[in-house]
């Protein structure tokens, strides 16, 4: 599966740690095509046994497999990449130390796209299209500012922030190549079931 299409329906952990393992598998029956490992208050050893499964799976399954923040993480885990914001190493430096990962950058500003395109980024994670208690500090883009970073770049991008079966559909209309969740569908009572839903509003394989 090409990257474009990989993005179409990027699932995010809440937690990342061996717990959640379950819901993850469970994300990719109901249809996801990427998975994170994002592990902000675990270890990094509880992190890296939670990826090691998730490594796993995400073969199984034939869907791409990213960690969150941390190279060290990507490069221990064999993930297909890794997802960079400003507080982490620079993407160009993750381009030269790790050529081999897909380098996907946060974004929260048509700016900061722009920016993080010329330096080497492979895709985009804009955001937050809207205000949303996993990330409350998270600047938000919304849906116009989504529109004007598609316009601007050629990579491709994937939104995030407090995205919903129910605004999932208007979000895909500005152009997007797919959406990212966390509480959408990890904190869901039914997890397949929620992740079919998104899947039948975003489309794709
Ligand atoms: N970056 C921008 S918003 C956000 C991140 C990691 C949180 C997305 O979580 P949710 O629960 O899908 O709104
Ligand atoms: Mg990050």
């Amino acid at each position: 599966m090409g990257l474009r299409k990989a993005l179409r329906l990027y699932v995010i952990t809440a937690r990342g740690d061996r717990e959640e393992v379950r819901r993850v598998r469970e994300a990719l029956e109901g249809g996801a095509t990427s998975i994170q490992l994002r592990a902000k208050s675990v270890t990094a050893r509880e992190a890296y046994l939670a990826g090691r499964e998730i490594r796993k799976l995400t073969r199984e399954y034939g869907a791409l497999f990213f960690v969150d923040d941390r190279i060290d993480l990507a490069i221990a885990l064999d993930a297909d990449g890794v997802q960079l914001g400003p507080g982490d190493i620079p993407i160009e430096v993750a381009k030269n130390v790790a050529p081999n990962l897909i380098v996907g950058a946060s974004v929260y500003s048509v700016d900061e796209a722009l920016k993080a395109e010329e330096l080497g980024a492979d895709y985009l994670g804009a955001g937050a299209v809207f205000s949303t208690p996993t990330k409350p500090e998270a600047r938000i883009l919304g849906l116009g500012g989504l529109r004007e970073v598609v316009k601007r770049v050629s990579i491709p991008v994937v939104a995030i922030g407090g995205i919903t079966q129910e605004n999932a559909g208007e979000v895909m209309k500005t152009g997007v190549d797919g959406v990212a969740v966390i509480s959408t569908v990890m904190c869901a009572p039914d997890v397949k079931k929620a992740t079919q839903e998104l899947k039948n509003v975003v489309g794709g394989v």
